[in-house]
C-alpha cells in the first residue's frame, strides 16, 4: 500500500482518452515495426490498451493499492507469451506513457503517476510464467470437472449437466459440486483460454454449461423452509462475472432465503429501483477487476439512498482481495471474498445478531 493521490487519478480519469490516444500515437510512431504487428487497428488497438492501464492506474493512485495494476499488467505479459506477441511491446506501451504524462502532467500529479509506471516498468525484469492446469487428476472432484469439460466440449451438454445434479442430489450436495467441480471446471477452461490452449468457442461452451449445471442444481435440490429474509445480490456495472454471486445466491436459497440475483452489469440506479422493490435484508454486491471499483462505490450509495440503513450492504469479489480488511470501505457494512464469509454474515443477520 502506498499513499494515495487522489488529485492525479482525478486527472487521469478525466484526461484519459486524450492521454492514451497521444501515448499510443507516440508508440507507433517510436516503433513502426507495431503496424505490422498489430494490423490496421494498431492504433486503436493500443489507443485501448493504454486507456484501461490509465484507468487502472487511476484507480490505484485513488485507493493506495497497485496489486491490481501489477496482477493486470501480468495477466497481459502471460496472454502476449501465449499468443506469441513479444512482451517488450506492453513495456514499450508503459514507456510512452511515462514520456506523455511527464510532459504533460501538473507538477503536482506527476511524481505519484511515474514512480507507479516506474514501478509497472520494473515488473518486466522478473519473468512471467504461464499457470498450469487447476485440475489434480488425483483428486476425485477435479476427475469429475474433467469429465464434465469433456462431455461439454463433445457437445454434450445434458450429459455434463445431468452427471452433476445427480451428484448434487447424492453425497457431495449442491454446494460441494458449485464448489469442488462447477468452479474448478470453470477456471480451469478460463486458464486454458488464456494460455490459448483453448479457443473461444471452447470456453464459451464450458462457460455455458457451468452455468447450465449452476441452475439445474438450484432447481433439483432441496431447500429449507422459508425463513422471511431477502437477500438480494449483483455484479455491478462493467462486470461480467457472475459464476460467485450465482454461487452465493444457490447458497443463501438453499437455507432458506428467498434470493434475487440480478446478474451482472447492474446499472446502480436500476439497483436503488429493485431494492424499493424487494426491501432485502442483505444486499450482496460484486465487483471482479479494479475498475470496477467506482461503480460499486456508486451501487452502494444508490442502496442506502433507497434504504437508508435498513439492509446490511456486503460488498466482494476479486476486486476487493487485499481491501477486505476495510470493513466499512465504500459506506458498505462489511468485506468479503468468500461464500464461507457471505454465509457467516447471512447466519448472523438469521440469528437477529448484528454482522458488522
Ligand atoms: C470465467 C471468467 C470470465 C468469463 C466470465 C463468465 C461469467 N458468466 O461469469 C468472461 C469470459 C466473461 C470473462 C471476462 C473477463 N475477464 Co475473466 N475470468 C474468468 C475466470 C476464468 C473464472 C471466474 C470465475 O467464475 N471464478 C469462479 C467464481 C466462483 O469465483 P469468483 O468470481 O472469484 O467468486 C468467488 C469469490 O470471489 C466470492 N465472491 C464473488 N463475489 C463476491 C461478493 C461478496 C460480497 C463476497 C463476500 C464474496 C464474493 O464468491 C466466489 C466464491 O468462491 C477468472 C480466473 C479465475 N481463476 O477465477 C478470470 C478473471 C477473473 N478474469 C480476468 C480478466 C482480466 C477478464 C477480462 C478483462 C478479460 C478480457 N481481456 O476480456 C474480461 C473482463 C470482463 C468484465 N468487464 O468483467 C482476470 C482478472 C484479473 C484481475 N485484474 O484481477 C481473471 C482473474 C483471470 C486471470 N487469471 O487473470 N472472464
Amino acid at each position: 500500500m502506498f499513499e494515495a493521490d487522489r488529485f492525479a487519478a482525478r486527472i487521469l480519469q478525466e484526461g484519459n482518452s486524450g492521454y492514451a490516444g497521444f501515448a499510443a500515437a507516440r508508440l507507433l510512431q517510436d516503433a513502426p515495426e507495431l503496424h505490422e504487428r498489430y494490423g490496421a487497428k494498431a492504433l486503436a488497438g493500443w489507443k485501448d490498451n493504454l486507456s484501461h492501464r490509465l484507468e487502472e492506474i487511476s484507480i490505484a493512485l485513488d485507493t493506495g493499492h497497485s496489486e491490481f495494476l501489477m496482477a493486470d499488467i501480468k495477466w497481459e505479459r502471460l496472454s502476449f507469451q501465449a499468443r506469441e506477441f513479444p512482451e517488450s511491446d506492453l513495456a514499450m506501451g508503459l514507456d510512452s506513457l511515462a514520456c506523455v504524462l511527464g510532459e504533460s502532467l501538473p507538477e503536482k500529479a506527476q511524481k505519484s503517476v511515474l514512480n507507479l509506471l516506474d514501478e509497472a516498468r520494473r515488473s518486466f525484469d522478473t519473468p512471467v510464467l504461464p499457470t498450469n492446469s487447476y485440475l489434480d487428476p488425483a483428486q476425485p472432484a477435479h476427475r469429475h470437472a474433467m469429465k464434465f469439460m469433456q462431455s461439454a466440449l463433445d457437445g454434450d451438454v445434458r450429459k455434463a449437466v445431468a452427471d452433476l445434479r445427480s451428484l448434487a442430489t447424492g453425497d457431495t450436495g449442491p454446494i460441494g459440486v458449485a464448489q469442488d467441480i462447477i468452479v474448478p471446471a470453470q477456471r480451469e477452461i478460463g486458464r486454458m483460454w488464456h494460455n490459448a490452449e483453448a479457443t473461444i468457442c471452447e470456453e464459451h461452451l464450458v462457460t455455458e454449461a457451468c452455468l447450465q449445471a449452476l441452475i439445474a442444481i438450484s432447481h433439483s435440490c432441496e431447500t429449507k423452509p422459508a425463513n422471511g429474509k431477502t437477500v438480494m445480490l449483483a455484479s455491478v456495472a462493467g462486470n461480467q462475472h457472475d459464476l460467485g454471486i450465482r454461487l452465493l445466491a444457490l447458497d443463501f436459497q438453499l437455507e432458506g432465503w428467498r434470493s434475487i440475483n440480478l446478474g451482472t452489469d447492474m446499472p446502480a440506479k436500476e439497483m436503488k429501483a429493485a431494492a424499493l422493490k424487494y426491501q432485502p435484508d442483505l444486499v450482496i454486491l460484486s465487483a471482479a477487476l479494479s475498475v470496477q471499483l467506482p461503480a460499486l462505490e456508486q451501487a452502494v450509495a444508490c442502496i442506502k439512498d433507497a434504504l437508508a440503513e435498513k439492509a446490511f450492504i456486503l460488498i466482494g469479489g476479486r476486486a476487493l482481495s487485499g481491501l477486505d480488511k476495510e470493513a466499512r470501505l465504500f459506506g458498505a457494512n462489511a468485506t468479503g471474498t468468500s461464500l464461507e464469509q457471505a454465509r457467516d454474515i447471512g447466519q448472523r443477520l438469521l440469528a437477529g445478531m448484528n454482522p458488522g
